[in-house]
């Protein structure tokens, strides 16, 4: 069955029509540039068309802090008003074609059947995230005092099955992992035995990792603080990579660019994590002060790059092949547009990685050329891909300005009239 997108197309290609020139003389004028350094601009443009990047189900809603949360008219209040949502982002961007769900908070009674929904917009499911950070209505006991490190035996089983009913939910949605992330920890120095709090993690992440299906994977989510302010579980890295590697075999690090110290060098952990073989999965987002949920490349999009960099470098090694997604929250914006922008900063920094004339820049490292090597990394840094994302998008169906095509599209005001409110009760995602 063809999918059913929810924009005209007709309209799209009216919006595009009057672009569609000025793109393919700059994709032009940029392939004859880097035909200069010796690079097929055809080949780029190819590898980006296969490149993708998931949404993840709860970046569709409005998001908000501990203080307030400020919806906005016409966003999705569920599961399948926000399939609808990411169905848009799919068809203006061609990039974002899987959606990562979070369970319970995408629960429904029919799996396949969601599915199915997802298939006629064009989209699939990506891994599924089980949430043991909060206590769910007719939850028989509490996660206040943790879940998968909870002292408590009892606690522990029940995140565990929680796990294990996201995979069994996963299974069906053709889905292929599952990610983890607990926020298990402490506020006070002496509240938690720091090394049988890990060996408790360990232990029952082993339980839902000898229950994967053949084929799945399970990522292992890190993060530096938040809930707990003073000692976090899995707070960082070496901890994430310590258990992946004591879990098993299909167990890697999913690594969330949010979730560092501020000065943290990211593109050196996931160097270290793709040698280890270890790196399964990322959460793209920017971050400026302790946040984790800025839009991608918003803030250091040059950090974004050397990201990128490390991956490309990675790329060929045995069982490399982590999964991209997005994870942000979007307070300030329409979160179509901003999931928009962020899936075109993350191909703006991967085909720039892409653009590094490799061979250059292991030669300037092998001979300790400092500067020749900085250089080789700025000159892919510097150049305006720009025209091959648009020419990209365009050649697949997408709009060639896809907020200005969103923007011209009038969803958000339809559905304004169409969707009920949705509610704007403090609290944070
Ligand atoms: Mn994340």
């Amino acid at each position: 069955m063809a999918a059913q997108m929810p924009l005209c197309e007709d309209a799209i290609a009216g919006w595009n029509a009057p672009l569609l020139g000025d793109v393919r003389a700059d994709y032009d004028m940029l392939g004859n540039r880097l035909a200069r350094r010796g690079i097929a601009i055809d080949a780029l443009a190819a590898r980006l068309a296969g490149f993708s990047v998931a949404l993840p189900s709860w970046g569709l809603g409005r998001g908000g802090t501990r203080f307030a949360k400020f919806p906005l008219p016409g966003e999705p209040t569920g599961i399948h008003e926000k399939l609808e949502d990411c169905a848009v982002v799919q068809q203006l961007g061609r990039t974002t074609p899987r959606v990562s769900l979070h369970l319970p908070w995408d629960k429904v009674d029919d799996w396949r059947g969601l599915r199915q929904e997802a298939g006629a917009l064009g989209l699939s499911f990506d891994a599924v995230n089980s949430n043991s950070f909060q206590d769910q209505p007719g939850q028989p006991l509490s996660y206040a005092a943790g879940s998968l490190a909870a002292t408590d035996p009892a606690v522990r089983s029940q995140a565990i099955r929680h796990n294990l009913d996201c995979i069994e939910a996963g299974v069906a949605l053709g889905s292929g992992a599952i990610t983890i992330w607990i926020g298990d920890g402490g506020n006070l120095p002496g509240q938690q035995n720091l090394a049988r709090a890990l060996d408790r993690y360990i232990e029952a992440a082993r339980v839902i990792h000898e229950a994967l299906p053949d084929g799945w994977r399970m990522f292992l989510e890190h993060k530096l603080y938040e809930p707990a302010f003073y000692t976090t579980v899995v707070a960082d890295w070496g901890t994430s990579l310590m258990a992946a590697q004591e879990i098993g075999p299909r167990a890697s690090c999913l690594v969330d660019l949010g979730h560092h110290a501020p000065t943290v060098n990211i593109e050196q952990i996931v160097a270290r994590l793709a040698r280890a073989g270890r790196l399964g999965g990322f959460h793209f987002n920017d971050s400026k002060y302790g946040d984790d949920d800025l839009d991608a490349g918003a803030i250091n999009p040059h950090q974004l790059f050397l990201v990128m960099n490390e991956l490309v470098e990675a790329h060929g090694l045995p069982g490399f092949d982590p999964a991209y997604m997005i994870d942000q929250s979007h307070n300030v914006t329409d979160p179509i547009e901003s999931l928009l922008s962020s899936a075109e900063a993350i191909q703006t920094a991967w085909l720039k990685a892409w653009l590094v004339d490799r061979e250059a820049l292991h030669a300037a490292q092998e001979t300790n050329d400092a500067m020749l090597a900085f250089r080789t990394l700025r000159d892919a840094y510097a150049t305006d891909v720009r025209p091959i994302i648009a020419g990209v998008r365009a050649d697949a169906g997408g709009a060639v300005d896809p907020i200005r095509a969103y923007r011209a599209s009038g969803w958000r005001a339809e559905k304004a009239r169409e969707r009920k409110a949705a509610a704007s009760a403090p609290g944070i995602v």
